[in-house]
């Protein structure tokens, strides 16, 4: 009858309202039973200007590509506010293809917190990072370089001194490291994404072509990265 169909509105209605961080309880595991999940930031959207409509296209065709791969691993986005335009765009775009929201969703939080603050246990997190794979520049670079002490800098000279747009390089960190030892963090992958800053190195002054292509490919190389540690 109309009150048993009022009923089932209002419960959509109310789950609905609920639209951010709702998988907080799934991801309280223990160190026994971890569920690989990497934790990764709009790559290019924030310093580096890229156009957040095509960026949250590209994020959920590379999220609905690699997710068959990972298998029970999951892929979040994340951002630091509610307010997040990137994290509503991918979590609309996401839910019109039906992906599994248990697989690839968004979480608002600091992503050097995500374990002590939001309760979101990540032991794999991606960072945007610049050509030289330097600490500072602000943005979720300087966030993450500043939480993890010295021993990130040190654990990425092993592996890289430079990256090009497009590309991944990850970073195990030693079980000294407070990322390592305070959130769980085993391991940081830098991306470079591509630019469209004129104030920073290789900017593509708005070409959308190599941008997307650039972009698509920063993806690819950060889910390939994080299956090489799933695996
Ligand atoms: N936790 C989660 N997300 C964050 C955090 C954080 N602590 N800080 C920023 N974000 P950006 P880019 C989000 O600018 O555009 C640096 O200077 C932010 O809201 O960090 O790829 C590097 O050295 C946005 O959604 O990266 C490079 O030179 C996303 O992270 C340059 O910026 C990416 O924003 C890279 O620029």
């Amino acid at each position: 009858g109309s009150s048993s169909s009022n009923e089932a509105t209002n419960a959509m209605r109310k789950a609905n309202e609920k639209t951010e961080n709702f998988r907080v309880s799934p991801a309280k595991l223990g160190s026994a039973d971890i569920v690989h999940t990497l934790a990764f930031p709009s790559i290019s959207t924030a310093d580096f200007q890229f156009d957040l409509e095509k960026a949250s296209d590209i994020i959920v065709e590379k999220a609905e590509e690699f997710l068959p791969k990972v298998g029970t691993a999951r892929l979040v986005l994340v951002d630091l506010s509610h307010g997040s335009k990137i994290l509503s765009l991918v979590k609309a775009k996401a839910s019109q293809k039906n992906i599994d929201s248990a697989s690839f969703f968004t979480f608002v939080g600091d992503i050097t917190k995500l374990r002590s603050e939001g309760g979101l246990h990540c032991n794999v997190i991606a960072n945007a990072t610049n050509w030289r794979l330097k600490p500072g520049g602000g943005g979720v670079n300087a966030a993450i370089f500043k939480a993890s002490g010295p021993d990130l800098e040190t654990a990425t000279r092993v592996r890289a001194n430079t990256l090009l747009p497009g590309k991944a390089v990850v970073v195990p960190l030693p079980s000294t490291c407070p990322l390592h030892n305070a959130e769980g963090i085993t391991h940081v992958i830098h991306v470079l994404g591509p630019n469209m800053n004129p104030n920073r190195p290789d900017n593509l002054n708005n070409d959308y072509t190599k941008g997307c292509k650039t972009l698509r490919e920063a993806y690819t190389s950060l889910f390939e990265g994080f299956l090489s540690v799933v695996q």
